[in-house]
């Protein structure tokens, strides 16, 4: 299922834009001092509000009734050959039908959830003099403290957000040492636990979903094992709660440029999926990862699997939290679907391509003013007549 999903062109911001921060503006506006929301912060209706140019509203609102499919892994271990074949088929049907599910009794302990959220609350409870201690270096985004600019485009999302990368090598020691005179160490700690159970949960789901498409087991995983080099990133979102929520956005919508990503929320509802003309929340489960395919999985499967357009809307009343491990692909792993997925004397849907690759590809047509959420279309292969 390829899906077109071009977004309004923006101006793109050609610096850090410079402007209150999200914090001050939200007390400004709960106090009175101002009435609007100011200007860089409104989003247009079509990726603010929820339904996108819809035809038949009654129908766009029942899609907003569904909700994605949720894989239970509590038999898995110990299990038989029949459970693991049935919960492999679970998984790639949610894939392809929804790009995403949910997955609940997995190995994670939660005291390792608990504790990362811990460590993130810590983090964006501190005053914002402090938490820019940290703040993204120019040139590398998302990596570090963010909260005053998009690199994206000119409209301000209404997000904090810090990340760094847990491997090839981990950057959260140097990090934490911005922040924390003599680092944190229980910080550090919390983070890279989350992480490290936040791959093997990726690890497995990549062996069931390579199991459930009838491929060798280790056909994708081999690829994303530390051994191998692949890159993982963690970031933590904090939605600051927003006077005006209809205007805005906490997360524009966007399709993830990786293999997989896993999320855990708290439970405060914001995530939205893509579906059909309206944008369906995925509700918080307690306990529960949200996983969804990330464009070079698409490819990777040869388009069996859709990278699908997501958000974060904000709300008025509380706060809200997501932490998230994102796993890619080696930086120089050329990505092609297996010939299995082909078929024989058939192309791939996709030229094989690099992360490296990808990312130059990404950032430099965002620059060039395209800011559709489907970069993975620049690499389909080009249709030759016959
Ligand atoms: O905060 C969320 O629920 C969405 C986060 C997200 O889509 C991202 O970090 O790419």
């Amino acid at each position: 299922m390829a899906t077109s999903c071009t977004l309004p062109t923006f101006q793109l911001a050609s610096a850090n834009y410079v402007s209150d921060h999200i914090r001050t503006v939200g007390a400004q506006l709960r106090g009175g001092q101002i009435d609007s929301l100011p200007e860089r912060f409104v989003w247009p209706t079509e990726v603010a509000e929820n339904l996108k140019g819809a035809k038949d509203e009654t129908i766009a609102k029942e899609e907003q009734k569904l909700s994605i499919p949720v894989v239970d892994l509590a038999e898995l271990d110990g299990g038989s050959v029949e459970v693991r074949a049935r919960i492999a088929k679970e998984m790639c049907e949610a894939c392809e039908e929804w790009g995403f599910f949910q997955v609940i009794n997995t190995a994670v302990p939660p005291e390792i959830v608990d504790d990362v959220y811990a460590s993130a609350r810590e983090f964006f409870a501190l005053p914002v003099e402090e938490m820019e201690k940290a703040k993204e270096p120019p040139g590398k985004p998302l990596q570090g403290y963010g909260g005053r600019h998009s690199f994206l485009s000119a409209n301000v999302p209404w997000i904090e957000y810090l990340g760094e990368y847990h491997t090839p090598q981990s950057g959260v020691e140097d990090l934490a040492k911005q922040v924390w005179e003599g680092g944190n160490p229980k910080f550090c700690k919390s983070v890279s636990d989350f992480c490290d159970s936040a791959e093997q949960l990726g690890l497995l789901i990549l062996e069931l979903l390579a199991e459930g498409l009838y491929l060798p087991r280790d056909t994708y995983s081999r690829h994303m094992r530390k051994s191998a080099n692949y890159v993982g990133q963690w970031r933590f979102n904090y939605y600051n709660p927003c006077p005006r929520p209809s205007q805005t956005v906490g997360k524009p919508p966007h399709c993830d440029p990786d293999v997989l990503t896993i999320l855990t929320q708290d439970q405060v509802p914001g995530l939205q999926v893509k579906r059909g003309h309206s944008w369906v929340t995925i509700e918080p489960l307690p306990g529960a990862f949200v996983v969804n395919v990330g464009d070079f999985l698409q490819a990777w499967s040869n388009d069996r699997f859709p990278s699908v357009e997501h958000r974060a809307i904000v709300n008025e009343k509380t706060d809200r939290l997501s932490i998230v491990y994102f796993m890619a692909p080696p930086n120089i792993l050329s990505i092609e679907a297996p010939a299995k997925l082909v078929g024989e004397n058939q192309l791939s849907v996709f030229e094989p391509f690099t992360f490296a690759e990808y990312i130059a590809t990404l950032f430099n047509d965002r620059r060039n003013g395209d800011v559709s959420t489907k970069i993975l279309n620049y690499m389909r292969r080009k249709k030759v007549d016959a």
